[in-house]
């Protein structure tokens, strides 16, 4: 009897509290893309330091949910996290795809409010938690495999996702959306001219045997993150979420390391073969004054509500 009191008692409880929360974790990325693999690795990490409270469990890449409906399984809850872009959910809500308007980096945004209006536009349009942005200070470029000596593409197909959009047709380029894992074919079938892709990772997916021309300067900052369905995260155990809180953080601070990565890419696609095409002084400075001026005035014709709030918090505010 007494055996049996004590287990109920004080037994009991802490067979409760050593339940450990399992959280499965999709990328819209393909699998074998750098990003991905350090995602990974910091699973990995967090699941050794959180072993009994919490597990993530990476379930795969486009091939378990494709690239554009990664938002919309984290947002029913069909997976419990995903790593994305913004662009790869505007089916969700269109402000996802105003992230990389970011001129303040994701720590300013922790401090200027930015962060707790990302995460309340995330909670009412999307069911998400915004976790952390974990790839930052990296610009996008429109890369061709035709030699252009003005920003002018007409008669040209690129291949898109919403970054880039409204800047590219803005310079009459011919547009296609696709997944990355696509790209790769379309460049070999010849379906595309070029495409827009960030500063790095053209590697990952073998595009430099594809590609002519880089077209500088990149504009835009790339936005890669961690989001989570907000129900699951409403109801972890208060310890669990904020040590989910802190690892992700703690991810997320470490973005710097994109800097020197970067430099490093943009070395090896020039080792690669991959020419620079660029522009004088006064046609780049107009070329990149356009992208983010287009890219401001779609978002806030997209989201009259928030992309102005955004905007303050986003873009660096003129002095
Ligand atoms: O080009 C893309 O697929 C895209 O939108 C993107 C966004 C962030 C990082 C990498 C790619």
């Amino acid at each position: 009897m007494k055996r049996i009191v004590f287990f109920a008692f004080v037994l009991a409880p802490l067979a409760a509290q050593a339940q450990e929360v399992t959280l499965r974790l999709v990328s819209a990325f393909p699998e074998n893309q750098f990003y991905v693999k350090r995602t990974i690795e910091w699973v990995e990490k967090v699941n050794k330091e959180a072993k009994g409270t919490l597990q993530i469990n990476f379930i795969g890449g486009p091939k378990a949910i494709p690239t554009f409906e990664v938002g919309n399984a984290v947002k029913t809850g069909v997976v419990d996290m995903g790593f994305s872009t913004g662009a790869f959910y505007t089916n969700v809500m269109p402000e996802a795809d105003f992230l990389k308007l970011s001129e303040t980096s994701a720590a300013e945004q922790r401090k200027n409010g930015g962060y707790d209006l990302i995460n309340k536009i995330w909670a009412e349009k999307g069911n998400m938690r915004y976790l952390a942005k974990v790839v930052e200070f990296t610009p996008f470029h429109l890369y061709i495999n035709k030699k252009i000596d003005k920003p002018e593409l007409t008669g040209m197909k690129i291949r898109i996702t919403p970054v880039y959009r409204e800047f590219f047709q803005s310079m009459n380029a011919q547009v296609m959306t696709t997944a990355p894992g696509e790209v790769y074919t379309a460049l070999e079938r010849g379906v595309i001219d070029g495409y827009g892709w960030p500063i790095h990772a053209l590697f990952d997916l073998n595009w430099q045997e594809k590609t002519k021309f880089r077209v500088d300067p990149g504009f835009y900052n790339a936005e890669v993150s961690l989001i989570m369905n907000l129900d699951k995260y409403k109801g972890l155990p208060a310890k669990t979420r904020e040590l989910l809180d802190r690892q992700t953080l703690a991810y997320e601070q470490q973005n710097d390391f994109w800097k020197a990565y970067n430099q490093n890419e943009t070395k090896r696609q020039a080792d690669a073969g991959i020419q620079t095409i660029s522009f004088d002084a006064a046609t780049s400075k107009a070329y990149v004054e356009k992208a983010k001026e287009i890219g401001w005035e779609s978002a806030i014709k997209a989201s009259p509500q928030y992309g102005p709030q955004l905007k303050k918090v986003l873009a660096k505010q003129a002095n």
